[in-house]
């Protein structure tokens, strides 16, 4: 009960957040062109992420909290959408910051069953979160470049085995394995996946006012004998972001709020 009354809580939060940006009886900021995508934010950390499965270090990112937990939500082609029974299936609050040196990134996900038959680059045939980024989304690139990531994470079954993957659009592009901390740990209602990507590592920096394209998505498989995702929940609503960083959504990065209320301006005035 504690659990849906945070979730609740944390809708509610991010409803007076839009609202508040985007005035009364918008659904979206158009950024480009005509396409109206959802906009997310992510706050500096104020002290660095433990990387242990607990999300007690994130409160300071709760009012930015990305909800994943609507079926309009479900990523096209993947089972048949009337078989996600409800959030509880598969749903997730996925939190995002940053300081000098990471990107942090949680996923707090309802999942019934928490099962990882693969691993390496096959790990989204089985349950875990996924990762998109696009360091220079001012190149409106569709293809995959230097600038353009696309990470998995899994919590392994039962969230005994976490690990992650830089999947490989871009040839010959390798991270080192301490590139990406990864922690996870079962609940009774799913997993809590954190991770941190260092930044360096990346060839990246971050300053306050920084927009980068950006999605995420979790894949659900629920049965043991699962051979490939039997369903997937995504930010952008597109199937196409492992080889097209175009339909990725658009994420600014914060220190202070007059960098965002910049931001909204000029995307309001677009
Ligand atoms: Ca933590
Ligand atoms: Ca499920
Ligand atoms: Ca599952």
């Amino acid at each position: 009960m504690f659990r849906m009354l945070k979730r609740a809580w944390v809708r509610g939060l991010v409803v007076l957040a839009v609202l508040a940006s985007i005035g009364v009886g918008g659904s979206g900021i158009a950024v480009a062109g005509d396409v109206s995508k959802p906009v997310v934010f992510a706050p500096r950390a104020p002290s660095p992420i433990v990387i242990d499965g607990e999300l007690d270090d994130w409160v300071f990112a709760k009012a930015n909290a990305i909800l994943l937990d609507e079926q309009a939500q479900l990523t096209p082609g993947y089972d048949d959408p009337a078989k996600w029974l409800d959030w509880t299936d598969l749903s997730a609050i996925v939190y995002v910051a940053y300081d000098d040196e990471y990107l942090y990134v949680a996923y707090d996900v309802w999942d019934d069953r928490v099962i990882q038959n693969f691993s390496g680059q096959y790990i989204y045939n089985g349950d875990g979160p996924e990762l998109y980024l696009d360091f220079n989304p001012a190149a409106e690139a569709t293809t995959y470049n230097e600038n353009t990531w696309q990470f998995g994470f899994t919590p392994g079954t039962e969230a005994a085995a976490p690990a992650w993957v830089l999947y490989g659009q871009v040839a010959g592009r390798v991270l080192d394995s301490s590139a990406v901390k990864v922690a996870a740990k079962r609940d009774e209602y799913g997993y809590v996946l954190e991770a941190a990507i260092s930044l360096a590592a990346l060839g990246v920096s971050i300053q306050p006012g920084a927009v980068i394209g950006f999605d995420v998505a979790v894949n659900d498989v629920d049965s043991d004998a699962a051979t490939e995702t039997e369903n997937q929940i995504i930010l952008s609503g597109s199937a196409d972001g492992w080889q097209n960083p175009s339909v990725f959504v658009p994420l600014v990065f914060y220190g202070d709020s007059t960098v965002v209320k910049a931001f909204l301006k000029s995307a309001v005035q677009q």
